[in-house]
């Protein structure tokens, strides 16, 4: 297969115990662990497949504990996307991702930039929400964010949300500065819609993303 023309540094960003490593390990490793280990910061590098094209990924697990906050900051003017991470029964979280959504278009001087936002952890039992559905998916469609309900425990909407942000990532390369977020139903896709993203089960496994060979040594990042 010839190298990816795409190279991304998607950056995973959110509350700390949200489930960004774990969201990050769905997808890279198809594993999943409920061992809570904070993360200072993890860099993997993986070729994926989106839509029939290839890129080359790096993904920043990023630190939720505020202590990291400075590290996890030299992140936000380098990425190419961000997954906005808050935890379905954490109301304070949503509102943190919403926060560091400004925070990063600040300190980026934009109005847009690729993101995707995720509510994890739609497994729990419904008496464990503070986030409605239907208030996530409002706010986010207000933000022309696309938005999904995902569970990284089983698997559900994990890869569809990071395959939404290569094509945001995508897009955004291709038409220059002014693209980025482009809100509900404009992925081409179908799939990446804030309307008929969340909540659907039809996850299609951990296979779509993962393809083989890193390719690139010397970094400081794990190679899938
Ligand atoms: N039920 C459920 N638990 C989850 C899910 N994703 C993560 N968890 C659990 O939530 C806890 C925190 O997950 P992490 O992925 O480590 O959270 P994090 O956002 O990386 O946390 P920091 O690195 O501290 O910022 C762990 O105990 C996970 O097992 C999920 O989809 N469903
Ligand atoms: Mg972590």
């Amino acid at each position: 297969m010839a190298p990816p023309e795409d190279k991304f540094e998607l950056v995973v960003v959110g509350s700390g115990g949200v489930g960004k490593s774990c969201m990050t390990i769905r997808f890279l490793k198809d594993d999943f662990t409920s061992d809570y280990d904070p993360t200072v910061e993890e860099n993997y590098r993986k070729n994926v497949v989106v839509d029939s094209q290839a890129c080359q990924l790096n993904i920043v697990d990023t630190a939720g504990q505020q202590e990291y906050e400075a590290l996890r900051d030299q992140h936000l003017a380098s990425g190419n996307g961000f997954l906005l991470v808050f935890a379905l029964n954490s109301s304070e979280s949503l509102e943190e991702a919403k926060q560091l959504r400004e925070r990063i278009l600040m300190s980026r001087n934009k109005k847009k930039l690729p993101m995707v936002a995720v509510g994890n952890k739609c497994d729990l039992p419904e008496s464990a929400r503070q986030v409605d559905q239907s208030t996530a998916q409002a706010a986010f469609a207000a933000l022309k964010v696309p938005y999904f309900e995902t569970s990284a425990k089983a698997n559900i909407n994990v890869t569809e949300a990071f395959q939404e942000l290569v094509r945001q990532c995508r897009k955004d390369a291709s038409k220059g500065s002014d693209a980025g977020g482009a809100g509900a139903g404009s992925s081409g896709a179908g799939k990446g819609s804030s309307s008929n993203a969340a909540g659907a089960g039809a996850a299609a496994g951990g296979a779509g993303a993962a393809d083989g060979a890193g390719g690139g040594g010397g970094c400081k990042c794990t190679i899938m």
